[in-house]
């Protein structure tokens, strides 16, 4: 009786690990292009699933840095483990004709903010907004 009991531990803890509950299918990722360019965001408007796996191609079309910069977004989004080195402060940064791929998963439903931090961007225009529904 006491084996079968310590036996049924291990199960229980195992069922419980957010890596075994919890699969992400990375891999059926929507692909999602976002271009930065001098000084804007294509598109400006993103609209998002709540719960869907996106795959963020972004593109930087400018011969100067950009970068996607979404604090509140990135932090509640489920990011891939191997893309989270690349958000750095709540922060994409790409050099003049870079582009990266970022995979999420969108998180709670909501407008979140995104903008270029590069001095003076954000005021010329490079805004946008992103919406999960
Ligand atoms: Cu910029």
């Amino acid at each position: 009786m006491l084996h079968g009991r310590s036996l049924a531990v291990p199960a229980a803890l195992i069922l419980s690990s957010p890596a075994v509950a919890q699969p992400e299918n990375w891999n059926d990722a929507r692909p999602l292009t976002l271009t930065l360019s001098s000084f804007r965001f294509e598109p400006a408007d993103i609209v998002l699933e709540h719960g869907v796996p996106y795959r963020l191609h972004l593109v930087n079309s400018a011969s100067g840095g950009h970068d996607f910069a979404a604090r509140e977004f990135l932090a509640a989004a489920r990011i891939r483990p191997q893309d989270a080195p690349k958000i750095r402060d709540g922060r994409i940064a790409l050099s003049g004709g870079e582009s990266t791929d970022v995979t999420l998963i969108a998180p709670t439903p909501g407008t979140y903010r995104l903008r270029c931090t590069h001095f003076m961007h954000s005021a010329f225009g490079m805004t946008g907004r992103i919406v999960v529904r």
